[in-house]
């Protein structure tokens, strides 16, 4: 499983580049961004700052495989370069179903596209430089949100949900990937510390973690796991319930 993870957050055939983003002691960070200078490192940023993101891409695989319908669509929102499409291509095994991959950054759809190219996988994929806010999600078996949602303005969130549990089919199902926080504040205090300390343990200094910190701030919102869940209710999902979480960053699937 390490190595099939591996494969899918590998910026191959090239050789990843290192992030050292907030790495300059001379360079005050600005609000962070997914333009090109984040896209050139983001396999090694993402697998070096999220807790499971292996594993997470990986299963969205394996659910894939069991939700994905003939005559459907399954949406991977915020797909960046396409780890979660991949993931879910290679396991996606019926007649006349397309992944449809949207994503409103340009350079991140441009390279997306180009690591699509690589892939010899026979289920057709659409790709879409969109806002997920403003695109059109119908038809859907699965719809996939890995680490997407958190940049959604807080007040947008409702509505998106809403409109997913409308375009999915019954028994369609919805994966949602979040960094989260915790309503007990010795919990939150330590989960964001083990955070940190995972960051540290791939090779972030301190001032890399807190130039990532300052520069994500307001822009991206975490929100707890009960906020997510009963939103998840309110929009038409009928259960939700975690299946994975490593310290604040948690993964819930819902069922129509
Ligand atoms: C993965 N799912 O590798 N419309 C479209 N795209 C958006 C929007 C929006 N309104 N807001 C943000 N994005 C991926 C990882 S990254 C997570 C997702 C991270 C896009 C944004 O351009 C970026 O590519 C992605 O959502 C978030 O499994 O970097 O922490």
């Amino acid at each position: 499983l390490a190595l099939l993870a591996k494969h899918y957050v590998t910026d191959s055939p090239k050789q990843p580049s290192a992030d050292t983003l907030f790495s300059d002691p001379l360079r005050a960070p600005g609000p962070f961004r997914f333009d090109s200078d984040v896209v050139s490192v983001f396999p090694d940023m993402i697998r070096r700052s999220v807790p499971g993101y292996e594993t997470v891409i990986a299963m969205s695989g394996l659910l894939a495989g069991r939700f994905a319908k003939p005559n459907s669509s399954v949406y991977d929102l915020g797909c960046s370069l396409g780890a979660t499409t991949l993931s879910m291509r290679r396991h996606i095994d019926v007649p006349n179903c397309t992944i449809v991959g949207i994503d409103n950054s340009p350079a991140m759809i441009a390279r997306c596209r180009e690591l699509l190219a690589l892939d010899a996988g026979s289920t057709a994929v659409d790709l879409r430089e969109s806002d997920i806010l403003e695109s059109e999600i119908a038809n859907a078996s699965m719809v996939v949100l890995n680490y997407t949602l958190q940049f959604v303005p807080l007040e947008e969130r409702r509505e998106l949900l809403h409109r997913i549990a409308e375009a999915l089919m019954p028994g369609g199902i919805l994966v949602l990937s979040e960094k989260v926080v915790f309503p007990d504040d010795s919990l939150n205090q330590l989960n964001i510390d083990l955070h940190h300390d995972f960051k540290r343990a791939h090779g972030y200094s301190d001032l890399e973690i807190a130039g990532k910190r300052d520069s994500i701030e307001n822009v991206l919102i975490p929100e707890s796991i009960e906020q997510h869940r009963l939103r998840l209710s309110e929009a038409g999902f009928s259960s939700s319930d975690v299946w994975f979480q490593c310290f604040n960053f948690a993964s819930i699937i819902a069922l129509k």
